[in-house]
């Protein structure tokens, strides 16, 4: 149960890169929807793995191979229970995000769409969430349709209804928009393509770290989300996948560990979730990222949206009033983001001056170009919270920006 109050100051020392300098500046790190910073509880966990259980999965019968087997199902059943999956079969270890939509495009893809059936994604969808689409459209005949995006960069969902058809096989879209913010209501927006038959894909590369995943509520079929962006370990991520639609798809990749039996003439694959895990896995990172998952786990998950959420309003607030700035973080449900523009200065350079005084921002298309064309611009500069940022941070944040614009003025 979690028992830890949360309190902002106290979370700060369970990261030790939060304590580091930044050209003799104090660390303002403000770009967690590319990558969070670690607790300790994980580096120790990839230390500890690394200095007592490691050894290759499933293979060996000596003592170091029943550790790190035991510590990867074990990291398999935590994240099973954070997502309140209905099994532990039903998580599958990937890279992260991008890996886990590719195998849903490709292995679903193959064996479920057919020439003029239609995917459906959004305006706002991050490319992880577009190419895959693409690839598996090529090969099938499929054809990709977008829900666009009002004013607000929210949603447009009286044109999802009239997208919704009788042709749409998969929905595919993100919870939060990593490069504004908008949390759309996915599920309301899942119901809707349940109740046509349609399979339903939620990317949570942003959604899980802010307001975590609960599978049955949202009643989605598949549900991405990487380590490195939920505090965890780079080069780990999850799917989870209806058992159901899981089982009737082939494998994806080819290799050791998803076999059952393999001859010259016929191999035949395990079953749930080894059939989809091909090759040595990241142990240590699946390790890694169990505790991180149990480090978020012993705050209540109120507390952590609650502060996120002040974090966001009050950055909108010291935001709005400087000169020259064009907010594109306007939707009503939002969270996690504040993206933004300064007239007279590219996004590049307000992000460098940024860096200068030790705040960290991204500038760019977030890899979102087809939203950056909807709002009419080539980048903007983003910043992105976490539960360990503060309101001084913000404020250094909105010193610096008034700095850059004067520097250029
Ligand atoms: N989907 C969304 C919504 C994302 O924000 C990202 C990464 C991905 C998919 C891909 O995740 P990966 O872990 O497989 O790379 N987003 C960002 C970002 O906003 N800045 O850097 C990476």
């Amino acid at each position: 149960m979690p028992d830890t109050p949360f309190e902002v100051e106290v979370v700060r020392r369970d990261f030790p890169i939060l304590a580091t300098q930044v050209r003799e500046k104090k660390l303002c790190y403000l770009d967690n929807a590319a990558s969070t910073q670690k607790p300790r509880a994980v580096i120790d966990r990839l230390q500890e793995f690394y200095s007592r259980e490691n050894a290759n999965i499933h293979r060996g019968v000596h003592h170091l191979g029943e550790l790190a087997t035991d510590a990867y199902h074990d990291a398999r059943k935590t994240v099973a229970k954070f997502l309140n999956a209905k099994s532990d079969k039903q998580v599958i270890f990937t890279r992260g995000t991008t890996e886990s939509i590719n195998l849903v495009a490709t292995s679903w893809g193959r064996a479920n769409l057919q020439k003029g059936d239609q995917i459906l994604l959004t305006a706002m969808e991050h490319h992880a969430n577009i190419v895959p689409w693409q690839l598996i459209a090529e090969q099938t005949g499929a054809v990709i349709k977008v829900i666009p995006t009002n004013d607000r960069a929210e949603l447009d969902l009286d044109a999802y209804d009239q997208l919704l058809g009788e042709h749409t096989r998969i929905l595919a879209i993100c919870h939060i928009s990593n490069s504004l913010g908008t949390l759309n209501p996915i599920k309301e927006i899942i119901a809707k393509a349940k109740a046509m038959g349609v399979t339903t894909l939620v990317d949570g590369a942003q959604g899980a770290p802010h307001l975590g995943a609960d599978v049955q509520d949202l009643n989605c079929d598949f549900y991405a989300f990487s380590g490195h962006k939920i505090y965890g370990p780079t080069g780990i991520g999850i799917l989870y996948g209806n058992q159901e639609i899981m089982e009737n798809m082939p494998p994806y990749q080819g290799g050791g560990d998803m076999i059952q039996r393999v001859s010259f003439e016929k191999t035949t694959y395990k079953g749930l979730p080894e059939r989809f895990e091909a090759g040595t896995p990241n142990i240590a990172g699946a390790a890694g990222l169990a505790a991180a998952i149990k480090y978020l786990g012993q705050f209540n998950q109120a507390d952590i949206k609650a502060h996120e959420s002040a974090l966001l309003e009050y950055a909108l607030g010291q935001l709005e009033d400087i000169d020259g700035i064009t907010l594109y973080t306007k939707a009503v449900a939002r969270t996690g983001v504040v993206s933004f523009n300064l007239e007279g200065v590219h996004a590049h350079d307000i992000a460098t001056i940024l860096d200068r005084e030790g705040v960290a921002i991204r500038a760019g298309n977030h890899c979102t170009q087809p939203l950056m064309k909807t709002l009419g611009v080539p980048a903007t500069a983003r910043t992105s919270f976490a539960l360990y940022n503060t309101k001084e941070e913000i404020d250094t944040l909105a010193a610096s920006i008034i700095k850059a614009r004067q520097l250029f003025k």
